[in-house]
């Protein structure tokens, strides 16, 4: 990889020494998973900075999604989004649910409420929705919905570490969310996830189902499965939690900067902040309208390419558009208009703590020559 090539994020990760420390501490101890001190530690340090009342840690972003189905006991058909990153369907798929995709809200790229209810049968269980990007889904509507029917709603919230809306944790909303400490998100642990629940009784169920079931040392509950996070993510994640306020400034930054430059070029549309919405600026999407711009999505996604900047079409294709999911009654273009042109058209801007002045510069350059 070419020196100059800009990235479209790179990962948070704690000072080389101080993690040495910690690690020193777990070979001492020589207690290297099951719920370990720095485990425990960070459970109880995510739940203070994330406000919320129950965590349970994961090993991976994707594991808390099939494991708040299963302790839901979730079957039938899930209504879900199709602008996501595809582990949010195939959590599905892994619990033998039918995915029923909804189409989105351009407002927020999250599953439009309007649509929800013409999509319920009276096989449908749940809704999965996603804070795709960290933006606030309309999570009030959202739950009258399920309220009414007498649904589940389990939110991949594996974008929105830290989002809180009028000083209250989205990851409150809903009967479960669950996140993600991927080495591209925010707030990473390399890899690791959590999943939020709100009493203790369920969380004591989550912490069985990821250590395969097991309730004591002789008796198994329910089949579950290996989720659990080890000490060393664990101690990582404890370090990066001091450091991500700072990173999340430092993205807020590059948001400003982008937002400055980018307003007067016919063609490129972005959002805004949201009122009352603590974001994180975990992704930096754009919008190309080829007819203004001058240059298709694709073409400007190459030209980047060509000047060794590396950003992303998440999330194109959409999900359903996949073979595994292209077959189902839901699955049409003409049923998802709005995320088939939002797939379409975005680009997500390199966007991280580390983004230097000189490659935000080059970036903008780039989009506006
Ligand atoms: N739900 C949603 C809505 C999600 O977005 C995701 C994951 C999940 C659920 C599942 O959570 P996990 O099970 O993954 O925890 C990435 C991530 O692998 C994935 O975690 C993430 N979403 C998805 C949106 O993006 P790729 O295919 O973009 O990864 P990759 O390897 O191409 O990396 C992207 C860029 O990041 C690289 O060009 C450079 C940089 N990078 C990456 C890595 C891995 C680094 O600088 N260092 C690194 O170590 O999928």
């Amino acid at each position: 990889m070419s020196k100059d090539m800009i990235l479209v994020t790179t990962p948070l990760l704690p000072d080389l020494d101080e993690y040495y420390q910690m690690l020193r501490e777990i070979w001492d101890r020589k207690w290297v998973t099951n719920n370990g001190e720095f485990h425990q530690k960070f459970e109880a340090a995510l739940c203070e900075y994330l406000k919320v009342p129950y965590i349970s840690l994961f090993t991976n972003g994707t594991l808390p999604l099939i494991t708040a189905l299963q302790a839901l006991n979730i079957s039938g058909e899930v209504i879900t989004t199709p602008y996501s990153f595809v582990a949010t369907t195939h959590s599905l798929w892994w619990n033998g649910i039918k995915p029923v995709f909804v189409d989105i809200d351009p407002a927020t790229g999250g599953i439009d409420p309007e649509r929800i209810e013409s999509a319920i049968t009276p096989k449908t269980t749940a809704i999965m929705p996603v804070h795709v990007y960290g933006k606030p889904c309309r999570t009030r509507e959202i739950q009258d919905i399920a309220d009414k029917y007498g649904l589940k709603v389990i939110y991949d919230a594996a974008h929105a570490f830290g989002i809180e809306v009028d000083g209250n944790s989205i990851l409150n909303e809903g009967d479960m969310s669950t996140l993600s400490f991927h080495g591209t998100k925010v707030f990473g642990t390399t890899e690791g996830g959590a999943l939020v629940v709100h009493d203790a009784k369920m969380k004591q169920r989550i912490d069985y189902l990821k250590n395969f079931g097991f309730a004591g040392e002789t008796e198994v509950v329910a089949p579950g499965i290996n989720g659990k996070m080890d000490e060393l993510r664990s101690a990582m994640g404890l370090l990066n939690l001091r450091q991500v306020d700072a990173a999340i400034e430092a993205r807020h930054q590059v948001a400003i900067r982008y937002r400055e430059a980018l307003r007067p070029v016919e063609g490129i549309d972005f959002w805004d902040d949201m009122p009352g919405v603590r974001h994180n600026y975990g992704y930096f999407p754009i919008f190309v309208d080829a007819s203004k711009y001058g240059m298709t999505r694709d073409e400007l996604f190459y030209k980047l390419r060509e000047h060794r900047i590396l950003a992303r079409r998440y999330f194109y294709p959409l999900i359903s558009d996949f073979s595994t999911y292209r077959g189902l009654p839901s699955a049409t273009r003409e049923n998802l208009p709005n995320a088939t042109r939002m797939a379409d058209t975005v680009i997500c801007l390199p966007i991280h703590h580390e983004l230097k002045e000189k490659d935000i510069d080059r970036i903008i350059n780039c989009i506006k020559h």
